[in-house]
């Protein structure tokens, strides 16, 4: 036995499903417009989870499409309407594509169950009820439902990592290169211009040379905060690596480019940087490096190029200035 369950254990290693599902009451939606039947389902559920009771199917949609349900046990024989569409409705909106459903259905209702199985009915329960076994059905649809958000949400914060500069939350290069190669093609399918401004610190080293790396840091972050608070929304920010950034516009010609990164430069020069909590100032300048798409053979890399190269000749113009 203990061989046994030291295996187990091993098998699962540190990973703890419980503490993953957590204890807390279970959130379900009843939908059944039999008064009487919908209050002994609620009396059965009662007690180990919170149960909302909705009779009318219609509002039971919008309810499950607000609602933070974990489950919607659907009653097949509703009276006045097909439970089946509830249930195909519910599994084609967004919000409620990922709820479980468990129906309840009548020992004669078999051709019906089978077409609730195939539209994604996850499980089903028949008639009489036994209070044990719809309490075990229900509890596993709600511990895979709370198991599989987990896991969602893990991917989830696992891409976001994969696309996110760690120090400023801007997006990181790779994701700038991507969505630029995109940019730039629908740019030209669509005849709208596209800019794309390359920003860098000056003398970047000489502020962590003198004020330390974690001054330096608050440096990058701040500059972060300016620059997004001083583009659209379509706009794209990003730390291409460094002390250096890049901002992605759509639909912005080289003109209007030139006003932004003006603004965004004199934003940055025209006040110093306070960091450690007020206790520093640092004056901080910027070099920008503009290039616009020039074409339809114009490539995202050439953009990219060009804009380098302006930013080149920026700091041999002796810095703190726009090139284009
Ligand atoms: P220039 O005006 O020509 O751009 O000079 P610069 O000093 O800004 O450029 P240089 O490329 O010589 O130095 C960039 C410095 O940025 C060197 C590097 O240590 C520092 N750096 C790069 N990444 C980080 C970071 O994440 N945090 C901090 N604090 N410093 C960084
Ligand atoms: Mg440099
Ligand atoms: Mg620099
Ligand atoms: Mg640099």
């Amino acid at each position: 036995m203990r061989a046994a369950a030291s295996r187990d254990r091993s098998i699962e290693g540190d990973f703890d499903i419980d503490q993953v599902v957590g204890s807390a009451k279970g959130r379900i939606l009843v939908v059944e417009d039999r008064r009487s039947t919908a209050e002994r389902l609620q009396a059965m559920l009662g007690s180990a989870h919170a149960v909302t009771l909705q009779a009318n199917p219609q509002e039971a949609l919008l309810t499950a499409a607000d609602g933070a349900f974990e489950l919607v046990v659907v009653s097949l024989a509703l009276a006045n309407f097909d439970a089946l569409r509830l249930c195909s409705q519910l599994r084609s909106l967004d919000r409620t594509r990922m709820l479980p459903i468990l129906l309840i259905v009548d020992p004669e209702d078999q051709p019906r169950l089978l077409r609730g199985l195939e539209i994604g009915v996850n499980d089903y329960l028949t008639r009489p009820i036994d209070r044990q076994e719809l309490l075990a059905r229900v509890r596993t649809q709600i511990r895979r439902k709370r198991y599989n958000d987990h896991l969602r949400d893990n991917v989830q914060q696992t891409i976001e990592m994969a696309v996110t500069d760690g120090l400023t939350g801007l997006h990181n290069r790779r994701y700038m290169s991507t969505h630029l190669a995109t940019l730039t093609e629908q740019a030209k399918e669509r005849g709208k211009p596209l800019s794309v401004l390359i920003l860098d610190i000056d003398f970047f080293k000489a502020i962590n040379d003198t004020h330390g790396h974690d001054a330096g840091d608050e440096v990058l972050r701040e500059f972060a905060d300016r620059m997004r608070s001083n583009v659209r929304g379509i706009d794209l920010c990003c730390r291409y690596g460094g002390e250096e950034f890049v901002i992605v516009m759509p639909d912005t010609d080289l003109n209007l480019a030139r006003v932004v990164a003006e603004r965004l430069r004199q934003r940055v020069a025209g006040d110093p940087f306070v960091i450690a909590g007020g206790v520093k100032q640092i004056d901080v300048t910027i070099s920008i490096g503009l290039g616009t798409l020039d074409g339809l053979q114009d490539t995202d890399e050439q953009i990219m190029k060009r804009a380098d190269l302006a930013l080149y000749r920026a700091k041999r113009n002796g810095r703190n200035c726009v090139v284009s």
